[in-house]
């Protein structure tokens, strides 16, 4: 179901009209109002009556977490301050956080571009949506929630954590909907699982899961304990937060990214140069609908590439196809790319092994070595030494295929592995302590 038709089903040109006037509205706000970019703009030669199409935005310097660290916390604001009335942060593990600032009109593009995306997977004001994302300075639960309201469904702000708590509240309520980490998801569905409850008594049928990559078959994964049908949700906070882009009920594949708000591009990480829509680059994004923290030409390190073909269900904003990790997320051993989305598509569905894991990462004699710790399922019952050697083995061998790297792989214990109520970690780099 559409929320917003007329613009979501725009035609690709009344699209790139509204673009085009959004784009050199905020550059013009950037040059105008925000020294450091008005800096680089000038470095780089380029003014806003520059900006004549929409491909002239390659002429436009890119920005980075960098530049907002370096401007902490309100450099890059666009606005007076009295004009903003939200502040979130993310969770920077080095240093300063990012700031992110709202204004009124940042909020409400915020919560429409949450309410298009729900709506697009079927969720209703008929629904209870129960949202397990944190809350607090991380956009995760405050973002989503408005964007519930907005549509007019029921919010449960529950906030992350409490496992036993949030399954009561499920079965009491009714919950219909569940918005949380994909890996929070599968915590939820293995405590249900463990409990031994029938996922039947409880009513969810849809899952809004984001803020982590995940793959396909964690997806199965989490539709088969919580007997619910899982969608994608992107967003982070430079560009505003949850619902940047969301998959749709019809396709199911590749999230739509609403490019009345926020024009994306795919460029080589490397060289920065622009990547034709289908290649797998790094995505960078503009936003256009932004008031209070515009960010021109982000680069979001996150790995993806644009769908050619239109979606079957009528929406005109083009699809990101499903996140595939962090370009600081991979890992180089001994000359090899890795990532861990790769890790986990090797060993999701091996019968015996939970979705659980761990890329232990070191260096022997200047040699890198990784160790892949996976976790045994607690209702796997091997009794034989040579049963379990052989299930270790066909892990190994299903990695090593992925990859084309050797590595070893350790059976975990049953629920040995830290379990993430937010994001989850998968990379445990001891060659970062030398
Ligand atoms: O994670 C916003 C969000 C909250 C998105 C809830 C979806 C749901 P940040 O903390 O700033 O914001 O982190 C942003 O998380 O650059 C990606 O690397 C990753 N990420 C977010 N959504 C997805 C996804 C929020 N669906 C960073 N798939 C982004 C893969 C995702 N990675």
């Amino acid at each position: 179901m559409y929320y917003n038709e007329h613009m979501e089903t725009a035609s690709r040109d009344e699209l790139e009209r509204i673009q085009l006037e959004r784009l050199q509205a905020t550059v013009r706000r950037m040059y105008d109002n925000v020294g450091f970019y008005r800096r680089r703009m000038e470095e780089q030669g380029v003014v806003p009556e520059d900006i004549k199409t929409l491909s002239d935005i390659t002429k436009l310097p890119f920005m980075s977490k960098i530049d907002l660290r370096d401007n902490y916390p309100f450099g890059t604001f666009a606005v007076q301050k009295t004009e903003i009335v939200r502040l979130h942060a993310s969770s920077g593990t080095t240093g300063k956080p990012i700031v992110a600032g709202y204004t009124r009109h940042d909020l409400e593009m915020w919560s429409d571009c949450v309410a298009r995306g729900l709506s697009a997977v079927g969720v209703t004001a008929d629904d209870i949506v129960q949202v397990a994302y944190g809350y607090g300075l991380f956009t995760g639960g405050m973002g989503v929630h408005y964007g519930i309201e907005r549509l007019g469904a029921t919010v449960l702000p529950i906030s992350a954590g409490n496992t036993k708590k949030q399954i009561m509240m499920m079965q009491d309520l009714g919950t219909t909907v569940l918005a949380c980490t994909p890996s929070y998801a599968l915590v939820l569905g293995e405590a249900i699982r463990d409990m031994g409850i029938d996922p039947e008594t409880i009513k969810l049928r849809v899952g809004v899961f984001g803020a982590e990559p995940w793959t396909e078959g964690i997806r199965k994964e989490i539709e088969a304990l919580l007997h619910i049908k899982a969608y994608d949700i992107y967003g982070l906070t430079e560009s505003v937060g949850p619902g940047v882009a969301m998959e749709c009920k019809e396709a199911c594949d590749g999230l739509h990214i609403w490019e009345d708000c926020f024009i994306p591009e795919i460029v080589d990480p490397d060289t920065g140069e622009p990547l034709p829509d289908g290649q797998i680059g790094e995505l960078v994004i503009t936003t256009i609908n932004k008031e209070g923290m515009p960010t021109v030409r982000f680069r979001t390190h996150d790995l993806t590439y644009i769908h050619k073909e239109p979606c079957v269900c009528g929406r005109t904003h083009r699809r990101l196809h499903r996140l595939m990790g962090r370009t600081d997320d991979m890992l180089i051993i001994r000359g090899v790319n890795v990532f861990p989305s790769q890790v986990e598509s090797a060993i999701v569905g091996i019968e015996g092994i939970a979705p659980r894991y761990l890329l232990v990462v070191d260096r022997v004699h200047n040699l890198d070595t990784l160790e892949v710790q996976v976790e045994l399922l607690p209702t796997l019952v091997y009794d034989e030494v040579r049963k379990m050697e052989a299930l270790r083995a066909k892990v190994q061998k299903s990695i090593e295929q992925v990859l084309g790297l050797s590595v070893s792989v350790r059976l975990m214990p049953p629920n040995s592995i830290e379990r993430a109520e937010g994001k989850s970690k998968h990379i445990k780099d001891n060659r970062k302590l030398d």
